[in-house]
């Protein structure tokens, strides 16, 4: 039987089957050799005695490593106005991890009734959206229809920090969900994060993955190389620059340089791409 795995627990694998039957499996010795099963993951698995096996993990579409999770559609980007305050250097380095992924990515803002009309704010949002990046604004106790509207028939994974209202988003979208939230578990006396585990609910037609939020993002994988094809902004310049190593800082004749002088390519996006890649260029040095 085919399925796909809506949630681990320890070594529990919740597996939705084609025929919608939603089982609980354990994974077999051999699939320990195609490496970790998560979330989102195609399998292929045979009743055994009393229990389901997972037999075989299907190759993936796309994947990420923090949040583990394959096959998926889309990836929100889940950064709240305030509390905790707004970074376009952390949501663009998320861009960049997704992008990297080949995962479509859409800007969420959360917790938009804490902003004042004027912001500093609604810039970055407008500079956000010239640079082609959908943009959703939420606020608690408004009708996220728009939201809705991009969720159905989609698999979507939620990312963002700890804290920025991912779980609170789900719970508004689907008023049967009582997922935790950081409120109620602080008055459980629990650690930073509310959401443990990574799971796929079903919303507004589609699935969606709760995520718990990280508190650091790891650039150790990608090659400067790679860094720069994950800026999607920079992709139709890639190839004209001068030098075709050209990594787009110093070089002279560089396409993407000259995009961001003409303001076709966001100052903001470029400067946070040369943070990154200077990150991975001292970290080659130091080796
Ligand atoms: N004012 C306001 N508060 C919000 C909004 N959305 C979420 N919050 C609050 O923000 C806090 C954190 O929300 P959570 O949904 O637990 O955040 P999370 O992203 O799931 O956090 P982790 O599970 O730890 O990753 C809660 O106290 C929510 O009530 C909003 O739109 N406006
Ligand atoms: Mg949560
Ligand atoms: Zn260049």
């Amino acid at each position: 039987m085919q399925g796909r795995i809506i949630k681990i627990v320890s070594n529990q694998y919740t597996v939705l089957f084609e025929n919608q039957t939603i089982v609980n499996c354990v994974a077999m010795g051999k699939i320990r050799l195609q490496g970790q099963p998560v979330v989102g993951d195609r399998v292929l698995a045979e009743k055994l005695h009393d229990q389901f096996g997972i037999q075989q993990i299907l190759p993936r579409q796309n994947e990420l490593i923090r949040p583990a999770i394959a096959n998926v559609d889309q990836a929100l980007v889940v950064m709240s106005a305030k509390e905790p305050d707004f970074s376009s250097q952390l949501v663009d380095r998320l861009l960049f991890l997704i992008q990297h992924a080949e995962i479509s990515p859409v800007l969420i803002l959360t917790k938009m009734d804490l902003v004042c009309d004027g912001d500093p704010l609604y810039e970055l949002i407008a500079d956000y959206r010239r640079s082609g990046y959908t943009v959703v604004l939420c606020r608690k106790d408004a009708l996220d229809e728009e939201l809705a509207g991009l969720l159905k028939d989609k698999v979507t994974v939620l990312t963002g920090q700890s804290g920025v209202g991912k779980s609170t988003l789900l719970n508004r979208l689907n008023p049967d969900f009582q997922l935790a939230t950081q409120q109620i578990s602080k008055a459980l006396g629990r650690g930073k994060h509310t959401t443990r585990h990574t799971e796929l609910h079903p919303v507004a037609g589609g699935w969606v993955a709760d995520t718990p939020g990280f508190s650091s993002l790891d650039f150790s994988f990608l090659s400067a190389e790679e860094l720069a094809w994950s800026v999607q902004e920079f992709r139709p310049y890639l190839g004209q620059c001068r030098f075709r190593n050209c990594f787009h800082a110093d070089e002279p004749g560089c396409a993407v340089k000259q995009a961001v002088r003409n303001g076709s390519i966001s100052s903001i996006r470029y400067e946070h791409y040369l943070e990154v890649y200077r990150l991975i260029k001292n970290r080659k040095e130091r080796y």
